[in-house]
């Protein structure tokens, strides 16, 4: 199954690429997983091993503009700085847009505003590539649903599919080769006063790309094994902890799945290995401040930065032992 094969199951024709406004303009916000997406079933479609659970992040995420330009390639300018053409992030931009124009009759300008460290594990592919779906959407005027768009960003990256929703999200494996069961969907559950902290010891780009280093773990780490079953009881505790609104029981989860996923990466030949020494004190305190008494957990993704896990009771405490912390109140009504 290839991904021309999955445009042809949502379309059921070439898509319509006459511009229906001048631009196209969306915003997808970035999620953060607590119970995570590492290995693919199916390296092609972006097709995961198991289902993962996020939360979004309602203000922070990818702004994406597209308009039609008389040029023979795209440009894509990130947070006002022109990409080459020649680098990793735009050559991946061109293949998924060549999903859409097997012709290559059209070519864009896509701005993209990112209020995130890009590339340093804040989700920014996620982002990233839901916002580029939905600027298609609105600049060609598909009229596609959510559960659709989620579909086709999942094609250009695996957790984008979890990008067009804010509040929890979950992204269901799906066991169909052709992947339109591999599908994300909202929760309709709120958390009024969770909290997100991002702790960032570095935002410089990762030296492993997710992509490798979920290939790599999947292909020489001998505890790859045990992951799914660990995602499978997670992602039960982790309804009910949401269920019966039990803090230690959300953040507990997380934090150990989190954990799990990094001890399959260290298993993993040559290792994959995102800790800085910096994110291992962190995690110390971490540690340290709950045994005394602190309701603190935190979640890791591809990169050393953390994510802290709390509630807005404790945002006076968290700050004054992290005075860097950039807080986000999950659920605030503005
Ligand atoms: C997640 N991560 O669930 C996990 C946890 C990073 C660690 O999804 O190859 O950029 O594009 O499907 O989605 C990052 O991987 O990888 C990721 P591709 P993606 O958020």
């Amino acid at each position: 199954m290839r991904k021309s094969d999955v445009i042809q199951l949502i379309f059921h024709r070439p898509p319509p690429t006459d511009p229906k406004h001048e631009k196209g303009l969306a915003f997808a916000p970035t999620n953060i997983a607590l119970v995570k997406y590492w290995g693919k079933r199916d390296a092609e479609l972006n097709l995961p091993m198991t289902s993962s659970l996020s939360i979004a992040l309602p203000d922070k995420g990818a702004m994406t503009t597209v308009m039609l330009q008389d040029q023979a390639q795209e440009t894509v300018i990130v947070n006002d700085r022109e990409i080459p053409s020649d680098s990793e992030f735009v050559k991946r931009i061109t293949q998924f847009l060549d999903l859409f124009r097997p012709e290559k009759k059209w070519h864009l300008n896509i701005n993209i505003k990112m209020n995130i460290p890009i590339a340093a594990g804040l989700a920014s592919s996620a982002c990233g590539f839901a916002s580029l779906i939905s600027a298609l959407n609105d600049l060609f005027g598909w009229q596609l649903a959510a559960h659709q768009l989620s579909i086709l960003a999942r094609l250009g990256s695996g957790s984008a599919a979890r990008s067009f929703w804010t509040g929890f999200v979950e992204w269901h494996a799906g066991v169909q080769s052709d992947g339109m069961d591999s599908v994300a969907e909202p929760l309709s559950v709120e958390w009024p006063g969770l909290c997100v902290g991002l702790l960032t010891m570095s935002d410089k780009e990762k030296p492993i790309s997710s992509r490798e280093g979920m290939q790599r773990t999947v292909n020489s780490s001998i505890l790859y094994t045990a992951w799914p079953k660990k995602v499978t009881q997670d992602l039960a505790i982790l309804k009910q902890a949401l269920h019966v609104k039990n803090f230690p029981l959300l953040g507990g989860t997380a934090e150990s799945n989190a954990l799990t996923m990094h001890a399959t990466m260290l298993a993993s030949w040559p290792p994959v290995c995102y800790f800085l020494p910096e994110t291992i004190a962190a995690m110390q305190q971490i540690w340290s401040l709950r045994r005394q008494g602190l309701a603190l957990y935190f979640t890791e993704d591809a990169g050393p930065n953390l994510k802290l896990l709390f509630l807005e009771e404790d945002i006076g405490a968290v700050k004054e032992h992290f005075p860097s912390v950039e807080v986000v109140n999950v659920f605030e009504k503005e």
